[in-house]
């Protein structure tokens, strides 16, 4: 976990920031600790993911060469998406608003955190920071068919935002981008961006017992609410990029838009008879947590 998701109040840019929020990265201005930083947090997952992790995030840390020391110099990885897939990564001081976030994917740009997250940080912090945006997001864009998907989500953004919808498909990128799973012939596999970016979600989403794991269902998925601040008690398992790039570019959203209105937004935990069930959750972490710390 990592981010605030949605920006509830409207954010203030920067003076230093360009009319659509881009700063310069200032690479030279990272000191030793920062760098440092990033190692630790990068071998930590480097080590973790490989069996965990979709095959395609780790061919995408081999093309974009992320396993150098440092934290990675934005123009360098744009060169090689550029190649790889048409995408660039531009750096932004935090969340932007929501308009802009879509405008820049629907453009093939990432904005990623240019800060990185201080040692007592370093399990949980609320604004995406360059570790996670670099290191959970830009690997898979790498990859044809989710660099094309993410594009989708940006259109399908500046779209929502006109229908009122933002809240609904928000819940998309939650489940999807940040913390989705995936089906494979090896069996389930990480690739959500706020799963692969936090050590301890990454061995949470695929070995505990205790959140459900339940089949990827567009309708089904934005009814369903999220926690930003600890971890999900349901993940959704898509069967391949490919599935969800041809529902995400196929899908008449206004409709759909228009019947989840008439539906109630369904609870964290939730499990419906025309689920997909690859784990029922016992939920014991979460109760745990209720009990110390009541909500
Ligand atoms: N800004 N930098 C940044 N990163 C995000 O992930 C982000 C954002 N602004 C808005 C936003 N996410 C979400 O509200 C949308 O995905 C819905
Ligand atoms: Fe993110």
């Amino acid at each position: 976990m990592a981010e605030t998701p949605h920006a509830e109040t409207p954010l203030d840019r920067p003076a230093h920031a360009a009319e659509d929020w881009t700063v310069s990265q200032d690479w030279d201005r990272y000191s030793a600790a920062d760098h440092a930083m990033w190692d630790r947090l990068f071998e930590r997952q480097a080590r973790m993911l490989p069996g965990r992790v979709v095959p395609e995030f780790m061919a995408g840390l081999d093309i974009l060469r992320m396993d150098q020391p440092g934290i990675p110099r934005f123009d360098a990885l744009s060169d090689r998406l550029m190649q790889a897939t048409g995408w660039q990564v531009v750096a932004v001081p935090g969340l932007v608003p929501d308009r802009l976030f879509f405008d820049h994917l629907a453009n093939r740009r990432f904005p990623a955190g240019r800060f990185i997250r201080t040692p007592s940080q370093e399990d949980y912090l609320e604004e995406p920071d360059v570790f996670h945006d670099v290191f959970g997001h830009v690997p898979l864009l790498a990859n044809p068919v989710f660099a094309d998907y993410m594009q989708a989500y940006g259109q399908g953004g500046l779209r929502a935002d006109g229908l009122g919808a933002i809240e609904k498909l928000a819940r998309l990128y939650w489940y999807t981008v940040e913390f989705g799973l995936i089906d494979t012939d090896e069996g389930l596999r990480l690739y959500g961006a706020g799963i692969v970016s936090s050590n301890a979600e990454s061995h949470f989403a695929l070995e505990d017992t205790s959140p459900n794991r339940l089949g990827f269902d567009l309708q089904r998925l934005m009814r369903t609410r999220y926690k930003i601040d600890d971890f999900q008690q349901s993940y959704f398992v898509i069967d391949s990029f490919d599935q969800l790039l041809r529902q995400t570019v196929e899908t008449d959203f206004a409709p759909l838009y228009a019947a989840l209105a008439q539906q109630s937004d369904l609870d964290t935990d939730t499990i419906l008879p025309g689920d997909r069930v690859f784990t029922r959750g016992t939920q014991a972490y979460a109760h745990k947590k209720m009990q110390e710390e009541p909500k």
